[in-house]
Parts: C-alpha cells; sequence; structure tokens
C-alpha cells in the first residue's frame, strides 16, 4: 500500500525526519524553491501537514490541499494554525501539549534570573576586562520575596508558579476563573489589577484571536519602572510596539522575551535596547523535549491513518 502523502512545512532534527520518511510519503515545503507551484503540485494528494508551532498552516495552504484530512503541529500552540479553514472540512488538528511544560516554564523562569540579576552583562564585565578596569559590577534587582504575576495559569503557567514559589516569591495569577490547583496564590481577575501587583509579570496565555494584545499599553506601564515583563507564550499577546516604546521610554523597567512578531526577523528596534533579554523562541528547545514533541507528532499521524483515536486532538 502507498504511503500516506504528508506536506512538511518546516525542517525537524534528524532524529526525527528519518522515521518520518520512513513512515509516509513525505512532501518538503520548505525546501522548495517555488512554494506556490510545489503546492499546485502535490497539494491535491496531501492527507496530512506535519508543522511546527510557530509555522503553522494558513488558509491558503489548507485550500491547496482538497484530501487534507489531519495536521500535526509540533508545538503546544495551534494559534498558527488556521482553525476556521479546518472546521467546515472537518480536517483534524492536534499538536504536543505536556510533554514541553516543564521545559519551556524552567526557561521562563531562567530568563527572570538573568534578566533581574545581570547575568548576560555580568558576563560581559568579566570578558571585556571591566571588572579589572573598573571594578564591581552594577548592583542589580533581587527576585527573593518580590511579587510574581501570572497571566494565564494554564499548564505552563502552574509549571512556572511552582518554580517561583520555590524562589520564595509572592504569586498572583489572572485567568477566566480561579484554579483549585493553586489554593495558595492570589487570584487576581482583571489583568490591569495583576500588572500594577506585580513586579514580574510572567506571560503564559495560549494565543488565539481573543488574547491578541491582551498585554496592552495600559497593563504594559502598570508592570513600571521597576517591572519586568516575560513573554513565554506569542509575541502577538503582547502589543509589540508599546512595549518597545514603554522599554525606551523607561515606562517598563525591562524585559526577557522568547517570542517576536514576525520572527525570527524580530523588529530591530530590540537591539537597540539594552534593558531586553532576546531568546530565539527556544523555550522548549531541549532535546528531551523536540524527542517527545517528535514522538508525538508522529503518534498521532500514526493514529489517524491506523484509524484509531487521537493522542492529542485540539480539532
Ligand atoms: C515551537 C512552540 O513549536 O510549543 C509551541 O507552541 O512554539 C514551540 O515549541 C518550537 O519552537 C518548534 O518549532
Amino acid at each position: 500500500m502507498p504511503k500516506p502523502i504528508v506536506l512538511q512545512v518546516g525542517p525537524y532534527p534528524d532524529w526525527d525526519q528519518d522515521p518520518l520518511d520512513a513512515a509516509f510519503d513525505v512532501k518538503r515545503l520548505f525546501e522548495a524553491s517555488d512554494a506556490p507551484a510545489f503546492l499546485a503540485t502535490h497539494g491535491p494528494h496531501v492527507r496530512a501537514i506535519a508543522t511546527r508551532g510557530e509555522l503553522g498552516a494558513d488558509a491558503d495552504m489548507i485550500s491547496a490541499c482538497p484530501a487534507l484530512e489531519l495536521i500535526s503541529v509540533y508545538g503546544v500552540g495551534y494559534d498558527a494554525v488556521d482553525l476556521s479553514a479546518c472546521k467546515p472540512r472537518n480536517i483534524r488538528v492536534t499538536n504536543t501539549p505536556d510533554v514541553l511544560t516543564e521545559d519551556v516554564a524552567d526557561l521562563g523562569v531562567a530568563m527572570m534570573l538573568c534578566q533581574s540579576r545581570g547575568v548576560v552583562g555580568a558576563e560581559t564585565w568579566v570578558r571585556d576586562g571591566s571588572w579589572a578596569n573598573k571594578g564591581l559590577y552594577p548592583l542589580k534587582r533581587r527576585v527573593f520575596g518580590r511579587k510574581a504575576g501570572i497571566l494565564g495559569l494554564g499548564r505552563i503557567g502552574f509549571e512556572v508558579g511552582k518554580r517561583l514559589a520555590g524562589f520564595g516569591m509572592d504569586i498572583a495569577y489572572s485567568d477566566i476563573a480561579a484554579k483549585d490547583y493553586a489554593p495558595d496564590w492570589t487570584f487576581i481577575n482583571d489583568p490591569l489589577t495583576l500588572a500594577q501587583h506585580a513586579n514580574f509579570l510572567f506571560v503564559t496565555l495560549a494565543a488565539s484571536a481573543k488574547t491578541r494584545h491582551i498585554a496592552n499599553k495600559d497593563i504594559i506601564e502598570a508592570v513600571g519602572p521597576d517591572g519586568m515583563i516575560i513573554n513565554i507564550s506569542r509575541a502577538s499577546n503582547i502589543d509589540e510596539d508599546a512595549l518597545i516604546e514603554a522599554l525606551h521610554s523607561g515606562a517598563l523597567g525591562s524585559a526577557a522575551l522568547d517570542v517576536f512578531e514576525k520572527e525570527p526577523a524580530l523588529d530591530p528596534r530590540f537591539l537597540d535596547l539594552d534593558n531586553v533579554l532576546v531568546q530565539p523562541h527556544h523555550a522548549s528547545g531541549t532535546i528531551e523535549t523536540r524527542k517527545a514533541m517528535g514522538q508525538l507528532l508522529r503518534d498521532n499521524l500514526t493514529a489517524h491513518f491506523a484509524g484509531d483515536a487521537l493522542l492529542t486532538p485540539v480539532l
């Protein structure tokens, strides 16, 4: 029997590529010099799309694949998949939740610690001779005992909170409702009040059209000149122009960001700011987690073509 044809939107590590190629007839869109022509040729035969969280599948790609049955996302976020194009055609969608939760939380907390204690600047201070020539490194701010606000207490936000509790921080969160699994933390319904309360605001919401720019100018400024915003979710959850302006004016003290609008081509204004820590969207980027994500992506494809229940469906 011929292998099902799978359209692959972006590259995966070899440890995922090899078993994917072995199980399916993979058409690699990202290697095509003329993507529309590639889609016109292969799209009619494609039964599944294998994509990545940040790449998704847009309406044009979905409509170029009239026999499409499943979109399997390598990532927990599926905001870049046009669900409205999937629903009327009963196209199923899967993601890779749970397997990445802890590593994403770890990076968020690591970014907070690095930025608050000036770890990157301190490294430069040693390497460029400033320690020997100028003396002690400027003092930074502690995290212990200070107030953290978590905007979105889902799986990742909860793991962030558990880690912050270990640092003796005061933890509050906003979500659509109080969570019974977080009885020791303060529920603050209104994100603006949370931002006013917090020294460190973690943005850990699943992104959707409803959450676009939920961290708006008012919220950014409410975190304040002594505060920090950490984003390990999606850039769309924050008004990026307002964020850059606030970092530039000092209305917001600092930021630690793993995600950007138009990434990897981030707004060049970020690079002129010395109060932002920038990371290349790699919160899930450990060997262990990426292997588990690749396995789950393939397990969903395999289950679908075997007629079994999907492991982690979102649609
Ligand atoms: C990316 C992510 O998928 O889980 C998500 O939603 O955005 C990430 O894990 C990852 O960078 C691989 O492309």
